[in-house]
């Protein structure tokens, strides 16, 4: 049975890859398992038939059979349990490439949506620039420990796994910041992720979705 997936109908970053669908997108790539997408507008996201799947009216989601679930980090830990190749079979390594996906979402990822969202929501006001200094700094610590952790390995962890996954997700989202591309080996492990070849696969399916989008006016 095939899953389908929600995502954006005209997603605000035009395909760059940067919405929450793609992780899940290029875990089933990495898994080969074919998917529906079902693409849904904003208001669409927020219509009690998308609450009834997502009570946040987001994106993205996943169906199969009769298990609805919503958070990009439980939809890939479903696909990476259910699937061999995202996540190792001995139990200690399973644990741990478990624990990078929850440190790329828990502990990474929020400064670095923080840093964002700032730019969004307050970057007209004068004093922006002092905020941006302070959130700039915490994604740096962060990445100053990462990139320690990680030094010139591969990997996070051995093989390749849904840990390293959803890191080089949570880093690409620094795009356009200049701050990754400090971090030799961060800008590596990110570039290795993007060269595979399940993730060049997703991101061209939303990338046509946002071309699509373009064509169509939306
Ligand atoms: N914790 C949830 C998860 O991981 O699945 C968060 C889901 C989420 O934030 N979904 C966003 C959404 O549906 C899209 S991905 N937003 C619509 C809404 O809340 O009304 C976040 C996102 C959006 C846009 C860009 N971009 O343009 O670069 C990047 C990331």
């Amino acid at each position: 049975m095939m899953p389908t997936i929600t995502a954006f109908e005209a997603s605000p970053d035009h395909g760059r890859g940067l919405a929450r669908d793609m992780r899940v997108r290029w875990a089933l790539e990495e898994v080969g398992q074919p998917y529906d997408v079902r693409l849904v507008s904003f208001s669409e996201m927020k219509q009690p038939a998308h609450l009834e799947l997502h009570p946040f009216g987001q994106i993205p989601t996943y169906e199969r059979g009769d298990l609805a679930l919503f958070e990009s980090g439980a939809i890939v830990l479903h696909v990476a349990q259910h699937h061999p190749g995202l996540l190792p079979d001995e139990p200690n390594a399973r644990a741990r490439a478990v624990n990078w996906m929850f440190a790329a979402l828990n502990t990474v990822e929020p400064p670095i949506v923080e840093l964002e969202q700032s730019r969004y929501m307050l970057g007209d006001y004068v004093w922006y620039g002092e905020l941006r200094t302070v959130l700039e700094h915490r994604v740096r610590s962060r990445l100053d420990q990462l990139a320690r952790r990680l030094g010139d390995a591969k990997w996070l962890d051995g093989a390749f796994s849904a840990g390293d996954l959803m890191m080089v997700m949570v880093l690409r989202r620094l795009e356009g910041t200049g701050i990754c591309e400090d971090y030799p080996h961060l800008s590596a492990f990110v570039a290795r992720g993007e060269a595979r070849p399940a993730y060049k696969r997703a991101f061209a399916a939303q990338r046509a979705v946002a071309e699509s989008a373009r064509e169509r006016g939306l």
